[in-house]
């Protein structure tokens, strides 16, 4: 039998993301002031090896080189973010007019290359001056942030035809201010559930903004989604998927599709004595239509099961209040391989997470944002480097995407992440994702065997099975 191949609509929007600190650099240049990733990274112990994005991979002066690479690849999409730092450098007030320079330049060699940008708003990288005041924890600071959009929409709206407001929220809510791993490394439930309300806040009151100017272009937000499938059909397995689905993806879309929270999960967060600081009007500007969703998918839990209840308890720390809220453990099932970030490749939970969206928010126009693997391989004798754990990776996404397509899920584009190595954020620079490999002494960029993989996959517009 002769398997078929795998193809793609002729339009189908082939890119690579990025972010502005995991690539920049320049950290103090041309007016940037520092974020809470600076302050994070420079905080001992908080980062693996002290490595912080003061140089990173020293895009901000590589701009021509990168665009390069890019138009190499033969993409036809871009995805970056837009440094607030730079742009507003106390938060609010005084806009930086080097820092919009740098992102005019940017689109301006991607539109000259025939590649769409697309920007993201907020990658993580909150002035610390905000901070200061209080960050995500303020009201404010998504009013503040909505500004900061309108800077952005009148810069660059013309020439950016695709916008997202909040990179994961999850990671810059619960990851950063429950569990205490990314910045600002906070451990406390309330205060997660306090910043999670005002980025879905600051994602609404940005749609205002730019509704206001009537764009041609289109916007929505890049939750990240993970997939978990039940050990068996048991209803307790079920039950345990639903509470992670609820915990990690069901919080951040359905206030925007639904123009509420799961109801369970809210009831579950209640029983801790704890809930979002909701004022009239906040869930209708949340769920203002969006344009489109951007997805970001790296792995997912393929033997969720938990028969017994665990007690939700409100003097209990953080991470165990997590653990209760979920209340999910994973069974040992054989046959699932990892990347060098340890995390297990689950390219049927990519499947059945974008079919789950088709189906729990009346199947939206989607871009896949980010999907990739981490692989460490370095280059080898041949001055190549022969990424094979990231090429089978992204082959088996790529496969699962077309699957999804197929059974009729709106998807519009697939960003790989990442372009380059970069910094990875606790992990610093000791997990690769790029398809270029990046020497950080010199700055040497060196394209990958999976970067050749993904250009013939473009040229193609599809692969073999
Ligand atoms: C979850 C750790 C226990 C970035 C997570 C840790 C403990 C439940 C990659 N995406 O560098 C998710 N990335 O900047 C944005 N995405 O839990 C871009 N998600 O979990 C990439 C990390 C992540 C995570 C990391």
């Amino acid at each position: 039998m002769k398997s078929k191949p795998i193809r793609f609509p002729p339009q189908f929007l082939w890119g690579t993301a990025t972010s502005a600190y995991q690539i920049e650099g320049s950290h103090d240049v041309d007016g940037r002031k520092p974020s809470i990733w600076d302050t994070f990274s420079k905080t001992p112990g908080r980062v693996t090896n002290g490595d912080t994005g003061d140089v990173a991979t020293d895009s901000y002066r590589r701009v021509e080189e990168d665009v390069a690479l890019l138009k190499q690849l033969g993409a036809r999409a871009y995805r970056f973010s837009i440094a607030w730092p730079r742009v507003m450098p106390d938060g609010r007030g005084e806009v930086n007019p080097l820092g919009i320079a740098y992102y005019q330049r940017l689109v301006r060699l991607l539109s000259d290359a025939g590649i769409t940008p697309m920007a993201t708003l907020y990658h993580w990288d909150l002035p610390q001056a905000l901070h200061d005041e209080g960050g995500w924890m303020q009201r404010r600071t998504a009013e503040d942030f909505a500004r900061f959009a309108g800077v952005m929409f009148d810069a660059l709206g013309e020439s950016v035809p695709y916008w997202f407001t909040v990179n994961e929220p999850w990671c810059a809510s619960f990851l950063s201010h429950a569990m205490g791993e990314h910045a600002p490394g906070e451990r406390d439930l309330g205060r997660a559930l306090t910043v999670a309300h005002h980025l879905l806040l600051g994602h609404g009151l940005a749609m205002t903004e730019f509704r206001k100017r009537k764009l041609g272009g289109q916007i929505g937000m890049a939750p990240n989604v993970d997939w978990r499938e039940p050990y068996s059909q048991d209803r307790q397995d079920i039950a345990a998927c639903e509470r992670g689905l609820d915990w990690f993806n069901r919080w951040f879309i359905d206030p925007i599709y639904h123009g509420r929270y799961p109801a369970n999960m809210f009831a579950r967060y209640g029983e801790l004595g704890l809930k979002p600081p909701i004022l009239a009007g906040d869930m209708a500007t949340i769920s203002q239509a969006p344009d489109m969703l951007g997805i970001n998918y790296y792995t997912g839990s393929y033997g969720m099961n938990r028969a017994d209840p665990l007690p939700l308890r409100a003097q209990d720390d953080a991470l165990t209040q997590i653990e209760a809220l979920r209340n999910l453990s994973t069974a040992n099932v054989p046959g699932f391989s990892k990347t060098d970030i340890g995390w297990d490749i689950f390219p049927e939970g990519f499947y059945k997470v974008l079919l789950w969206l088709r189906d729990e928010y009346g199947n939206p126009p989607l871009f896949i944002t980010e999907n990739g693997a981490c692989d460490n391989a370095l280059p080898g004798s041949d001055g190549q480097v022969h990424d094979a754990i990231r090429v089978e990776y992204q082959h088996r996404h790529v496969i699962a995407l077309n699957r999804a397509m197929r059974s009729g899920c709106d998807i519009r584009g697939f960003m790989a992440w990442s372009l380059l190595d970069n910094f990875e954020w606790a992990h610093g620079y000791g997990k690769r994702f790029g398809l270029v490999h990046v020497d950080l002494e010199t700055q040497t960029r060196t394209p990958k065997d999976s970067f050749h993989w993904y250009s013939q996959l473009i040229a193609n517009n599809g692969c073999d099975a």
